[in-house]
């Protein structure tokens, strides 16, 4: 059994889970933070056969979309007068970032 960590955007989330579910997944939702632009993210959770994974990732392939956003630069720059600004820059989010886990042991009791 494998333990799927998919990272999506929100946007994606809504239409993702409900593809999943339909095609008889498993999934928890976790309501996630990314680290650089400090801005929410969706986390899913699947426990799949190691037989259905290929056909996990593709349908989270198929429905999340990759977008580009304007974020706050965390490098500051410094000015004459002393004072720092960050500035903005543009970056590329997603489709999804996914980590495939070997599952050990899964119980439920
Ligand atoms: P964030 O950390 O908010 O990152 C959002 C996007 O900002 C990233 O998209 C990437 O395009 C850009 N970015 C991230 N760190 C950067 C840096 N140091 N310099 C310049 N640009 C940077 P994605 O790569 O598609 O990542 C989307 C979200 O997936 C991330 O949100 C984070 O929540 C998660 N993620 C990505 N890689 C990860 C990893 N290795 N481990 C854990 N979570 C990860």
């Amino acid at each position: 059994m494998k333990l799927i960590i998919a990272i999506v955007q929100d946007e994606d989330a809504s239409r993702l889970i409900s593809e999943l579910m339909n095609e008889g997944f498993g999934v928890t939702k976790l309501a996630t933070t990314g680290g650089f632009l400090k801005s929410g993210n969706t986390t899913l959770l699947l426990g799949v056969e190691d037989n259905r994974m290929q056909e996990g990732l593709g349908i989270i392939e198929k429905i999340c979309k990759s977008r580009r956003q304007i974020a706050a630069s965390p490098i500051t720059m410094g000015g004459s007068n002393g004072m720092y600004s960050s500035f903005p820059i543009e970056v590329t989010v997603g489709g999804a970032t996914v980590f495939v886990l070997t599952v050990d042991q899964f119980v439920k009791y």
